[in-house]
């Protein structure tokens, strides 16, 4: 150890903090200093950690959420106190939801000022108000405490369902001394943070009964299927039993979309007809309707059975009763239906899988029509499919994608080809994880990353361009410029103020980008578009593509239009 207060047979709370951080594994800190965690960040630099400083703690916080999820090691994000970590918090929250693992380690100020409300410099009980936003919440008051604090923290975030942890660490707790030696002995490196759990034996048959009994099966990937890394047992079971699947967003590239089993071009059809679904790491929530409704409501509305593989046994039966849940890890329970399986199982009905073939075919078609459309003014499919080939010509970059329509039609055009490869809004459709995803996407994988933003969502995270520029990191912002939420083209009827979902017309978004020595381009046509992405992708540099798109194109919220209280309330 390089220090200067430390000598050689004492210790203090900053080095045993990157010690044990570092003992098990974890190299970056996402962060933003100031007091109490300045030197903290400084420490940590000189002992080779990757610190990445933010100009806004919930972008470094939703790095760490996407560290988490990418690496299945907990992301770890550091704030300060207070404000600091009021504004890590929507992150952490975010995390939670999402079952992303991270940490957000915060300063805190001193307990007996806080707890007798004295009025200490950023006092807050942040403990108090962290734990109902994540999975677990501690706090370490003395020197000897901080191994044990990070095994906990780290076992809460990676075991069983993975989430957020709070860690709450006093400033005074950075400078207590301690005897090196014993220092060190404290320390603990985590084994098997997320031990396997196995499924019961009569848990795996009765999904296998269930399973050979259907006429028209299903399987949804959700993004726990992504998370688990059981990518080759996941593709050998839906090929085994041939079986069509739906990938939720997160899930795509699981196996390539371009699979000849994936029913994503038909969704509405296999939702309403299927009478077994399999749902593996995908919560029956909203975004499937929470498993009834209309969306279900087919001819076998009434009839339909759901096996669910998830390793919450709590998840079941949380919006409709689940005939055959598989608790366990994703690998272990897919595996065990594997065996199970033998070698004479036979496929998914062949009337099922011709009658999604002629849909699926017919609609890829159509799209691919609406896709090769070139209209005057440059719109979300014709940007969009310029995207799409530059994924297809580079499978391996990893696609951030947060806005409304920019959203909804990313998603289900721009194909992806490999697992985990796919960032975005998540379980609660949140804006502003693009450039904190992105930047993580860039920092732990170092390739490529294409963030596919609406001007409205890129606005919440817009100043960490010049994050990526001083970490020279190699991502393309494409901005998807309607001018506004949704549209460009709202007015306010009485006149005056512009309409609350509109922007400045003829922003120039590029220019953010120059601001920070990247690169900024306006692209006004698909070529141009095209030019400027692949332009990007080459040279790795930081570039901001403005993409002007014609600001009719949108619809209000766009795909979940129903979800507006006027719209629902009309269709009671
Ligand atoms: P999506 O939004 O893609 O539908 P969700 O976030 O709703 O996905 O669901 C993910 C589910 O995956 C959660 O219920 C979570 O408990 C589960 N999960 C996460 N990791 C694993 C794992 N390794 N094994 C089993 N289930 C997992
Ligand atoms: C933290 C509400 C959902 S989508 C969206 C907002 C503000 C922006 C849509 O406009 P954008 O996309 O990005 O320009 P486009 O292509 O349709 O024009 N605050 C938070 N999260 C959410 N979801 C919102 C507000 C919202
Ligand atoms: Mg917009």
């Amino acid at each position: 150890m390089t220090n200067d207060t430390q000598t050689s047979d004492q210790t203090d709370g900053f080095h045993l903090l990157i010690d044990a951080l570092k003992l098990n594994g974890i190299e970056n800190i996402y962060t933003l200093p100031g007091i109490p965690i300045t030197d903290f960040t400084r420490k940590a630099q000189a002992e080779g950690m990757r610190l990445i400083s933010f100009r806004h703690e919930q972008h470094a916080g939703n790095a760490a959420a996407a560290a988490g999820f990418l690496t299945q090691k907990p992301g770890i994000c550091m704030t300060v106190s207070a404000p600091g970590f009021l504004n890590g918090l929507t992150a952490l929250a975010n995390a939670t939801t999402n079952c992303f693992p991270m940490i957000l380690i915060s300063g805190s100020s001193e307990r007996e000022i806080v707890d007798l409300q004295q009025g200490d410099y950023e006092e807050m009980d942040q403990l108090a108000i962290a734990k109902p936003l994540c999975k677990a919440a501690y706090r370490v008051l003395h020197a000897q405490d901080i191994g044990v604090g990070v095994a906990r923290a780290i076992r809460s975030a990676l075991s069983g369902r993975p989430g957020g942890v709070y860690l709450d660490l006093p400033a005074k707790l950075f400078s207590q001394a301690m005897d090196a030696a014993a220092g060190k002995k404290s320390l603990i490196k985590v084994v098997d943070p997320a031990p396997r759990q196995i499924p019961g034996a009569d848990a795996v048959q009765r999904a296998l009964d269930l399973l050979k009994g259907a006429k028209r099966p299903l399987i949804v990937l959700g993004k726990g299927a992504a998370y688990a890394r059981a990518d080759a047992e996941i593709r050998s079971l839906i090929e085994k039993s041939g079986i069509p699947y739906l990938p939720m967003s997160m899930a795509k590239g699981l196996l390539p979309d371009t699979h000849g089993q994936s029913a994503s071009a038909t969704r509405s059809y296999v939702l309403a007809e299927a009478d077994v679904v399999m749902l593996v790491g995908a919560r029956l929530n909203w975004l499937l309707s929470h498993g009834k409704g209309k969306t279900w409501g087919g001819v076998n509305a009434d009839t339909r059975q759901f096996i669910q593989i998830d390793i919450s046994p709590t998840e079941m039966d949380s919006n409709v009763p689940i005939a055959a849940p598989l608790v366990g890890d994703i690998g272990s329970c897919v595996s065990a239906l594997l065996a199970g399986m033998g070698n004479n199982w036979s496929k998914a009905p062949s009337d099922w899988t011709q009658a999604i073939a002629e849909r699926k075919d017919k609609n890829i078609s159509k799209m691919a029509e609406t896709l090769a459309q070139n209209p005057p003014v440059m719109n979300f499919h014709s940007a969009l499919n310029v995207v799409r080939e530059a994924v297809k010509a580079r499978p391996d970059a990893i696609v951030v994608n947060e806005g409304a329509n920019t959203l909804d039609f990313a998603r289900s055009i721009v194909d992806m080809y490999e697992p985990r490869k796919r960032l975005d809004v998540g379980t609660w459709g949140i804006m502003g994880i693009g450039m904190g995803f992105a930047i993580a996407a860039a920092v732990e994988t170092g390739k490529p990353v294409i963030a596919i933003e609406g001007d409205s969502a890129f606005g919440f995270s817009g100043m960490e361009v010049e994050t990526i520029c001083r970490y020279n990191l190699p991502v393309c912002v494409i901005v998807f410029n309607n001018n506004g939420i949704y549209k460009g083209t709202d007015k306010n009827p009485r006149g005056g103020d512009m309409a609350p979902t509109q922007f400045v017309k003829g922003a120039k978004y590029e220019m953010m980008m120059q601001a920070f020595g990247g690169v900024g381009v306006v692209a006004n046509t698909p070529a141009e578009l095209e030019k400027a992405l692949t332009e990007a992708i080459k040279s790795g540099k930081p570039t901001l593509i403005n993409a002007i798109i014609d600001e009719t194109a949108g619809t209000e919220s766009g795909r979940i239009t129903s979800l507006n209280p006027q719209s629902a309330a009309k269709k009671k």
